[in-house]
């Protein structure tokens, strides 16, 4: 038998973008703006650099350490696994989660480098489906020019492309695109309202999904 009392929750809310497409900044923000606001939301990030797996990630980013392109990718699947439950139960406890990156990131940016996009999407299958995706959208040449790429491994433009192109084919229902290129206080504003509206239908009752 089924409950079917709608239950008040938290919401999934992650941010998606190419590499200095805005996307961290506008994650500080929008959690501010939440706290300031009384609600209970926390900021996460993916990868978590902090775990065991999350550091053998590090290393590999920063070019410290090499890892077959399936091997590493099946490396930031484990580390979105790894948090699973604790996220299904900050959500259902009612603590809204603002998420710096998450599968989306996971398959695009495998893809990118070649791989087979239902192999990329496969190990993600079960982990907690977004309520909203927020994509900083922002051409890469754009993105390149903002005080330039890091030293990180896929920080360069031919590359950052591709992912663009990977992204933008992994749309879904859950997605709101939002112009990157808009002034940031723009972005911000946008940002803010999409995430309250959606913040609202998950206290509501919509069900949380795989
Ligand atoms: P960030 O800490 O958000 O700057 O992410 C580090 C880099 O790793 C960035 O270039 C995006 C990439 N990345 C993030 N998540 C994944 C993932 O799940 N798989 C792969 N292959 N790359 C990812
Ligand atoms: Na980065
Ligand atoms: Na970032």
């Amino acid at each position: 038998t089924k409950d079917k009392t709608p239950m008040a929750r938290g919401s999934l809310i992650v941010l998606e973008g190419l590499d200095r497409s805005g996307k961290s900044s506008q994650c500080a923000k929008l959690f501010s703006y939440l706290q300031s606001e009384g609600l209970s939301v926390e900021a996460w990030r993916f990868p978590d650099r902090i775990t065991a797996i999350g550091q053998m990630i590090s290393s590999y980013l920063v070019n410290e350490s090499q890892l077959d392109d399936k091997a590493i990718h099946l490396l930031f699947s484990a580390n979105r696994w790894e948090k699973r439950a604790l996220m299904e139960r900050k959500l259902k406890s009612g603590t809204n989660l603002i998420v710096d990156r998450y599968s989306y990131s996971g398959v695009a940016f495998s893809a990118a480098k070649g791989l087979d996009l239902q192999w990329c999407k496969a190990p993600e299958e079960g982990l907690i489906a977004p309520d909203l995706v927020l994509y900083l959208d922002i051409p890469p040449e754009k993105a390149a020019e903002r005080g330039g790429y890091g030293i990180e491994r896929y920080e360069k433009l031919e590359f950052q492309k591709k992912v663009a192109e990977y992204y933008l084919a992994l749309r879904d229902s859950s997605w709101e695109v939002v112009d990157g290129c808009l002034k940031m206080e723009a972005v911000e504003e946008k940002l803010r309202e999409l995430a309250m509206n959606c913040i609202l239908k998950c206290w509501n009752g919509k069900p949380l999904v795989n």
